[in-house]
C-alpha cells in the first residue's frame, strides 16, 4: 500500500511501463479512419499520376516547420515567368498567417483552418488541391507538394493524406528525447529532421543522444540536421526530396 500519502492505493510502480519498441495504434474510430484511408487512396492516385513529390510534414508547433519552407523556397528560387516548383496547402486550427508568410516568400499557398481538429484529413487536402488549382496551380507543374500539418506529434500521425513522404521535425528546443515520448509519430517518418541545428550549442542539445533516440524509434529513417536561420543541411534536404537545385537543373 502507498506509504506517502495514506490514500489506500497500492503503491505505484517505481518504472510503470518500458518505452514502447512499436508504435501502438491510438484508440481512433474506426470508421472515421476508413473514410479517411479511401480519400488518402484517391489522393495518392492523382498525385502519382501528376508526378508531383508530396510531403507530409509533422511536428510539434513552433519546431521551425513554416520557417523551413520559407528557407526552402528561397534556395530552390523559380525562374522569371517559370511555373512555380513549390506549393503548400497549410493547416492550422485557426488564422491564415502561415499561408500568408509563405506567400510573402513566393509560394503558392493554401490555409485550411481545422477549428478544433488537430490534424489534416485527406477531403481537407483534397479541398487544399482544388484551391489551389482556382489560383492557376496545376499539380501537373509541381516538382513538390508540401502538406504542413497541424502542429502536434500525437493526432496527424494517424491520418494517411496520399503523401510519398513523411516528414517529421524535431528541434533542438524541443529535447533529445522527443522521439521516445511520441514514438508512433516518428515510427511512421521516411526524413526525420533535426531542426533549427544552429541553437544547438545554445540549447545544450545533445546531438548523440537525439540520433539515438530517432535510430530507435525509427531505424529506417533518414537523418538530416537542418536550420532555416542559416541554411545548413537545405541542400542535403533538397538531395533528399529529389529536387535538382537552382545551379544543376
Ligand atoms: N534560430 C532558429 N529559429 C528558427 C528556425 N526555424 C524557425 N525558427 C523560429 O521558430 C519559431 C517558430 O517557427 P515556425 O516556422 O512558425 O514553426 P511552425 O509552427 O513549426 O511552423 C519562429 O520564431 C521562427 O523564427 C531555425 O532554423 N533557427
Ligand atoms: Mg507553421
Amino acid at each position: 500500500m502507498c506509504r506517502d500519502c495514506s490514500c489506500g492505493q497500492p503503491a505505484p510502480e517505481s518504472n510503470p511501463e518500458p518505452l514502447p519498441e512499436q508504435p501502438r495504434r491510438l484508440p481512433l474510430h474506426t470508421a472515421l479512419l476508413q473514410r479517411n484511408d479511401a480519400g488518402a487512396a484517391a489522393l495518392r492516385q492523382r498525385f502519382t499520376a501528376a508526378g508531383v513529390t508530396v510531403v507530409n510534414l509533422l511536428s510539434s508547433p513552433g519546431s521551425g516547420k513554416t520557417a523551413l519552407l520559407e528557407a526552402l523556397a528561397q534556395r530552390l528560387g523559380s525562374a522569371e515567368g517559370a511555373a512555380p516548383r513549390l506549393a503548400v496547402i497549410v493547416g492550422d486550427l485557426a488564422t491564415d498567417n502561415d499561408a500568408r508568410r509563405l506567400q510573402a516568400a513566393g509560394v503558392q499557398a493554401v490555409q485550411i483552418t481545422t477549428g478544433q481538429a488537430c490534424h489534416l484529413e485527406a477531403p481537407m487536402v483534397a479541398e487544399g488541391v482544388h484551391r489551389l488549382s482556382h489560383q492557376g496551380v496545376a499539380l501537373g507543374q509541381l516538382e513538390l507538394l508540401v502538406i504542413e500539418n497541424v502542429g502536434n506529434l500525437v493526432c496527424p500521425g494517424a491520418y494517411d493524406l496520399g503523401e510519398g513522404l513523411r516528414v517529421v521535425l524535431l528541434s533542438t528546443t524541443e529535447g533529445e528525447d522527443k522521439p521516445l515520448k511520441y514514438a508512433p509519430i516518428f515510427h511512421g517518418a521516411d526524413l526525420v529532421l533535426i531542426s533549427k541545428i544552429d541553437l544547438a550549442e545554445a540549447v545544450g542539445f545533445d546531438r548523440a543522444a537525439a540520433h539515438a533516440a530517432i535510430a530507435r524509434v525509427a531505424p529506417h529513417a533518414q537523418v538530416l540536421e537542418v536550420s532555416a536561420r542559416s541554411g545548413a543541411g537545405l541542400d542535403a534536404l533538397i538531395a533528399a526530396l529529389g529536387l535538382a537545385t537552382p545551379a544543376v537543373r
